[in-house]
């Protein structure tokens, strides 16, 4: 998009992290998250040439990783050759800045390399736009020596006020640019809408696949729904969700969603950009978490998941949490319970157990409840008709509704719960 740190003209590449205690997990580095960021690089087509772990009590407001191992990774730098070095925690614009400048390469941090990756694999329409606002997010606070690529796309020379500095310019643009983008993707969201609107009125309920990358959530759609969607052993391989038609029974079909996967360090550019699809979570009848019960890390990367779909606002979704590559699982018992199922979606092992298992939480807890809403709250009224299955309303001192709910939508109007019919 933008001429910039672009991991496809590099190819050596050297990673640093820095350890500190005073950071929290999301911006602290360590040996775990630099291999993981090697397998990153990796899917951007670049080389590591060597990793540098610096232990400090806390970062250098300058350099980030302080004089002596700037230094240090300077000389590797020279001696391996490399074009980058890229940095696991996040770096502030400043520090990059100082960084590029005392290494003579190119600095980029984990964010950029993933929103690097992104834009290369983003292939429809809806995701560009997303990566592409993710971008131009990520750059508006480091446009400082940057504008030149920008006077070459956009004729900024042309567009320069009287007396305005580069700076104030390429902001502006900046800013036009993303007011363009949130426009184009709020329509895209009024599509959306319309296809649930749809969606809701054939009562198809939705189950969404969601889990970190590389977990196997592709591979598991093409399981349950014998498709043929790639499934490739690289990060963020799905970007674009595919959505697929499964009869579950005789009397239970469902819509299954692939989502894109989620990492630690996720930048939050993207995952706003993102919202208009991940939106589709929240409103999602069933999360299906996949989760790659052969890395020894899969605890922290489940942790991981739960936070952002929490932070996406689907955490009174009901979930499953499936272990899967359970062909490969070489560890402790794995946790267990109603809402857990180990199975192998390269080999089929434990499909049928998860079949039963989101037919069972698709039917569980679907009540016929009485509810009495204070006439200031006739929206959740409205929110009935459209969520649940209204059999009466009648006005009196309060609206009183009798509703087929199912958990999630009772969740939302439990406050006025009256009693139970059964
Ligand atoms: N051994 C084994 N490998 C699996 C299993 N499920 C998936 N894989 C492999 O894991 C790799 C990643 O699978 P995907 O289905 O692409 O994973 P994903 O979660 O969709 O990944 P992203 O789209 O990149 O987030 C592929 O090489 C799969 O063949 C499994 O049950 N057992
Ligand atoms: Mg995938």
């Amino acid at each position: 998009m933008f001429d910039k740190t672009e991991v496809k003209e590099i190819n050596r590449a050297i990673l640093a992290g820095l350890s500190a205690p005073c950071l929290t997990r999301e911006e602290n580095a360590s040996d775990e998250s630099l291999e993981e960021l090697a397998a990153l690089l990796d899917t951007a087509g670049g080389e590591c040439l060597a990793t540098v772990l610096q232990n400090k009590s806390s970062p250098d407001p300058r350099t980030f990783i302080g004089e002596g191992k700037v230094e240090e990774v300077k000389e590797l730098v020279q001696s391996l050759g490399a074009d980058i070095v890229i940095f696991d925690n996040p770096l502030s614009p400043s520090q990059q800045r100082v960084l590029t400048e005392e290494l003579g390469v190119t600095v980029m941090d984990r964010s950029a390399l993933i929103l690097d990756i992104f834009a290369k694999r983003a292939r429809t329409s809806e995701g560009r736009l997303q990566v592409a606002l993710a971008q131009y997010k990520y750059l508006l606070p480091r446009l400082t020596g940057m504008w030149k690529h920008l006077e070459r796309q956009e004729g900024a020379i042309g567009t320069r006020g009287p007396g305005e500095t580069q700076m104030e310019t390429d902001r502006r643009i900046i800013h036009r640019k993303i007011d363009k983008l949130e426009e184009e993707l709020k329509d895209v969201r009024r599509v959306r809408a319309t296809q649930r609107e749809r969606r809701v009125k054939n009562e198809v309920p939705v189950v969404a696949i969601v889990g970190y990358t590389n977990a196997g959530k592709s591979t598991l759609l093409n399981a349950l729904t014998g498709s043929d969607i790639p499934a490739n052993d690289r990060l963020f391989d799905t970007l674009d969700t595919t959505t697929r038609m499964l009869e579950i029974s005789d009397v239970c079909t469902v819509l299954v969603s692939d989502t894109v996967g989620f990492i630690s360090k996720l930048p939050h550019q993207l995952v706003d950009a993102f919202k208009a699809t991940l939106e589709e979570l929240a409103f999602a009848d069933l999360l299906l978490h996949v989760i790659d019960a052969s890395d020894p890390h899969w605890r922290e990367q489940a942790e991981v998941v739960d936070k952002l779909i929490q932070e996406l606002g689907a955490a009174e979704t009901p979930r499953l949490e499936v272990f899967n590559k359970c062909d490969k699982f070489v560890g402790d018992i794995l946790p267990h319970g109603e809402d857990m199922v180990s199975i192998s979606a390269k080999t089929g092992a434990g499909l049928d157990g998860l079949l039963a298992a989101i037919e069972r939480r698709l039917d569980a807890g679907v009540r016929r409840v009485e509810l009495r809403l204070p006439y200031d709250k006739g929206g959740l009224l409205d929110q009935l008709y459209r969520e649940a299955k209204v059999e009466k309303v009648d006005y009196g001192e309060t609206i009183q509704v009798t509703a087929v709910c199912t958990p999630k939508t009772l969740g939302q109007v439990s406050d006025y719960l009256a009693e139970q019919e059964c």
